[in-house]
C-alpha cells in the first residue's frame, strides 16, 4: 500500500480518538524504547511522512533513508548509544538515526549552510560515533573500536550498519576477512536492498539472492530462541550448543556458507520491515560472544511508492514535487552528460575505448554508453582501486579505459593511480567528476584536493575544461595520447553568463589566451576561467586591462605563454577551484622562481594565489561556499583592485 494512503489513515484514526502525533514526543532514544509495537509501527510511518515532507523541500537522500527506518527503530530500542557504537556506512542513511537521537527539527536545515549535515558527524552528536561519507568503512571502523573496548574492558555492543551496495568495495572485504577470524564480538547489520545507486552486481550479489530465499529459516530461529529464554536456568552454554548445530544445518541446507566459514555467526535473514522480528533477532545477537553478521532485507524508497519504484532516482535527489516525483527545477545539460555524449561518439569511431564505473553509472554520465556498448562496459562494484587497477590491465592489453570516478572518491584509488598506471605510463583516461566543491554533501564529498595530489605524480598529465565544448576536445585528444590523463569537471553547468571568445583546438601543454591586458595577468584552470572573464570585466570598469590566460593544463604548465605575460604585466593571480597547496597557485609561483634563479636580476614578479583554503570544507550551495571563501567575482576583484596597487 502507498504510504501516503497509509499515514493518512493512521492520523484519521489518532484523530478520531484524541490520539496525537508520536513523533513530536520523541527527543531521544530513551522516548522509543518504551513505546508498544503498534506505537512504534505508527511512529515508523511518521517519521517516513517527516523525511518525506524535508527531502522533499531540501533535497537529499531519500530512498535509502525510507528504507531504514524499522531497522532504525529497532537498532535504538535493542541499543543504547551513545555507550553502544552503531557506525553507518556511507552515512547517507543516518536521517531517522538523527531525528531519533535529538535532531528532529535539526532535520528541518538538512544540506543548507550552517545547518544539519547530511552524513554523520561526531561534531554534530556524541550519537554519531565515527563519521562517514565514502562507501565500505563501517566494518574496519567497527571493529577497530570493538577491539579498542576489549583493550579498555569496557563491555558496550559495537554495531557496523552496511549495505549490500557498500560491501561490494574492497575495504568491507579486507574488513570482514579481519574481523570474522579475530572472533572478536561485534554485530555486522547487512541492510540487503538488492540496490547499490543502480542494481547491485558481482558475485556477492549472487551469493546474497541465494540466502535471501531461506526466510523460513530465521523465523524458526528467532522462535527457538525465544522457547530457550524462557526456560529458568538455561544460559549461554545452551544457546551457544543450539548455534552449533544451528551452523551444521546451515550448512546442509546453504552449501559454502560464505559468511559462517569465514568466522561470522550469520542470522537470518530477517524482515527489515518487521520491527518484532528485527528486535528479536537483535536481541539474539546480542548473547553471541563472536562476530555476527544479520541479513536484513528492506525495501529502497520502502512507503513511498514512487521512490520503490524508481529506488536509483530518489536515492539522492534536489528538491521534489511530493505528489508526482517530478523535480521542481528541470535539469539542464551538464558535464557529465556531456561526458557521456562526447564518449558514444568516441566510442564509435574506435573500438578501443572502454568504459569503467565503480557503481556510478548514471551520476558519471555512462547510462547512454552502457546502452550502446554493453560488451565495453565495466560497472565493478563500489570498488574505485580495483577499477583502476583493472582499466591499467585493459590498457595494458591495448584498450583505452575511460574512467569517471567523482574528485573525492578518486582519494581512494591513489596509489593504483600512481602504482599501477602512471608507474607504467598506461593510456587510461581519469575523469574526475565532481572537481571542486560540489555543496549539499559536505565535507566528505567536496572535490577539492584532487589537483594537489595529482600534480605529484609523474607521468600523468592533468587538465581542466573551461566549458562543455573544452571538455569534449580534451577527451578526445586524450585518447590520442597513449599516456595517463586525468581530465577535471566540476558538478553541474557550464557557466553561460560570459562569452569565452572562440575555442582554440586543445594542444598538449598548451594554454589558451583568453584576451590581452597590459597591468595584470589572471591564470585560471577549469570553471574559474569564466570567473576571471568576469573579474577582468568588473576591473575594466575600474580602467584595468586585464590580461587572461586559460591554463588549461595543470601539468604540464604551459610555461611560455604564462612567463611571457608575466615578464609584460610583472604581476598576477590565479584561480582554481581546488585546494590552495600544489594547484595551480604553486604551480605559477615555482616558475616565477625557477625564473628569478635563471635571472637573478630581472623584475620581481608578484603572484597572488586565490584557491579553497587547507581546510575541509563543510556543506551548503556552491555559491555560498565560493563566497564564505572569498571566491566570487565581487570579491576577488575587489582583493585585485588592492593587489594592483600595493
Ligand atoms: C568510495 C565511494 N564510492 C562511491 C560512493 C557513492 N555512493 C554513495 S551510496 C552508494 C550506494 C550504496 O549502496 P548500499 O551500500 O547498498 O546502500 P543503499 O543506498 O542501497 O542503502 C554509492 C555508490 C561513495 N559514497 N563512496
Amino acid at each position: 500500500m502507498n504510504f501516503r494512503t497509509n499515514y493518512d489513515k493512521i492520523n484519521q484514526l489518532n484523530k478520531e480518538n484524541g490520539v496525537c502525533n508520536m513523533l513530536e514526543k520523541i527527543n531521544s532514544p530513551q522516548d522509543i524504547k518504551k513505546l508498544t509495537i503498534p506505537e512504534i509501527e505508527q511512529l515508523a510511518q511518521e517519521i517516513r511522512e517527516y523525511i518525506l515532507q524535508i527531502v522533499s523541500e531540501n533535497g537529499g537522500h531519500l530512498a535509502s533513508n525510507l528504507g531504514v527506518v524499522e531497522l532504525t527503530l529497532a537498532l535504538h530500542r535493542v541499543f543504547s548509544v551513545p555507550t553502544d557504537k552503531i557506525v553507518w556506512d556511507v552515512g547517507h542513511q543516518t536521517y531517522v538515526h538523527k531525528i531519533l537521537t535529538g535532531r528532529r527539527e535539526d532535520l528541518k536545515t538538512l544540506r543548507k549552510l550552517e545547518g544539519i549535515a547530511g552524513f554523520p558527524k561526531t561534531k554534530e552528536s556524541e550519537c554519531d560515533c565515527f563519521n562517514t561519507g565514502h562507501s565500505s568503512t563501517s566494518i574496519s571502523a567497527a571493529l577497530g573500536m570493538a577491539r579498542a573496548r576489549n583493550l579498555k574492558g569496557e563491555k558496550h555492543d559495537v554495531i557496523a550498519v552496511i549495505g549490500d551496495g557498500a560491501l561490494t568495495g574492497g575495504m568491507a572485504l579486507e574488513a570482514l576477512n579481519d574481523a570474522g577470524f579475530s572472533k572478536c564480538k561485534m554485530t555486522v547489520i547487512l541492510n540487503d536492498n538488492e540496490m547499490s545507486i543502480s542494481k547491485n552486481i558481482g558475485g556477492l550479489n549472487l551469493f546474497l539472492s541465494k540466502l535471501r530465499t531461506k526466510r523460513l529459516y530465521t523465523k524458526s530461529n528467532i522462535s527457538l530462541k525465544r522457547k530457550i529464554s524462557k526456560i529458568p536456568g538455561v544460559g549461554k552454554p545452551f544457546v551457544r550448543l543450539v548455534q552449533k548445530v544451528k551452523r551444521s544445518i546451515k550448512q546442509l541446507i546453504i552449501p559454502k556458507m560464505f559468511f559462517e566459514d569465514i568466522g561470522f555467526t550469520y542470522l537470518g535473514p530477517v524482515d527489515g520491515h518487521n520491527i518484532e522480528e528485527l528486535e528479536s533477532i537483535l536481541r539474539l545477537s546480542k548473547q553471541v560472544d563472536t562476530p555476527v553478521l544479520i541479513h536484513v532485507l528492506t525495501k529502497k524508497g520502502k512507503g513511498y511508492s514512487i521512490a520503490e519504484k524508481n529506488p536509483d532516482k530518489f536515492h539522492a535527489t534536489g528538491p521534489f514535487e511530493r505528489e508526482t516525483g517530478n523535480a521542481k527545477k528541470a535539469k539542464g545539460l551538464d558535464y557529465s552528460k556531456v561526458f557521456g555524449q562526447k564518449l558514444v561518439s568516441l566510442a564509435k569511431e574506435n573500438k578501443k575505448i572502454v568504459a569503467v564505473t565503480a557503481s556510478m553509472k548514471d551520476g558519471t554520465g555512462l547510462t547512454a554508453f552502457a546502452q550502446e556498448f554493453p560488451d565495453r562496459f565495466f560497472d565493478i562494484g563500489i570498488a574505485e582501486q580495483h577499477a583502476i587497477t583493472m582499466a591499467a590491465g585493459m590498457a595494458k592489453e591495448g584498450m583505452i579505459p575511460v574512467v569517471p570516478i567523482y574528485s573525492s572518491f578518486y582519494q581512494r584509488a591513489y596509489d593504483q593511480v600512481i602504482h599501477d598506471v602512471a608507474m607504467q605510463n598506461l593510456p587510461v583516461i581519469f575523469c574526475v567528476d565532481r572537481a571542486g566543491v560540489v555543496g549539499a554533501d559536505g565535507e566528505t564529498h567536496q572535490g577539492t584536493l584532487d589537483m594537489a595530489f595529482f600534480r605529484l605524480v609523474p607521468n600523468l598529465s592533468i587538465m581542466a575544461p573551461k566549458d562543455f565544448q573544452e571538455l569534449e576536445d580534451m577527451l578526445e585528444e586524450a585518447t590520442k595520447w597513449e599516456r595517463p590523463v586525468v581530465i577535471r569537471y566540476p558538478r553541474g553547468g557550464e557557466d553561460l553568463t560570459v562569452n569565452l571568445g572562440d575555442q582554440n583546438k586543445v594542444e598538449y601543454g598548451k594554454a589558451e589566451m583568453i584576451q590581452e591586458g597590459r597591468e595584470i595577468t589572471i591564470i585560471a584552470i577549469g570553471k574559474m576561467v569564466a570567473r576571471a572573464k568576469r573579474v577582468a570585466e568588473i576591473l575594466a570598469k575600474e580602467g584595468k586591462s586585464v590580461e587572461i590566460i586559460n591554463s588549461r593544463f595543470l601539468k604540464p604548465l604551459d610555461e611560455k605563454m604564462i612567463l611571457s605575460s608575466l615578464r609584460k604585466t610583472k604581476q598576477a593571480i590565479t584561480l582554481e577551484d581546488g585546494t590552495i597547496i600544489n594547484g595551480l597557485g604553486t604551480a605559477v609561483k615555482e616558475l616565477v622562481m625557477k625564473e628569478r634563479e635563471n635571472n637573478p636580476s630581472g623584475d620581481i614578479i608578484k603572484v597572488k594565489t586565490f584557491a579553497y583554503p587547507d581546510e575541509y570544507i563543510p556543506h551548503g550551495s556552491v555559491e555560498q561556499l565560493e563566497k564564505m571563501y572569498g571566491l566570487s567575482e565581487e570579491q576577488i576583484a575587489k582583493e585585485v583592485v588592492q593587489f594592483i596597487t600595493s
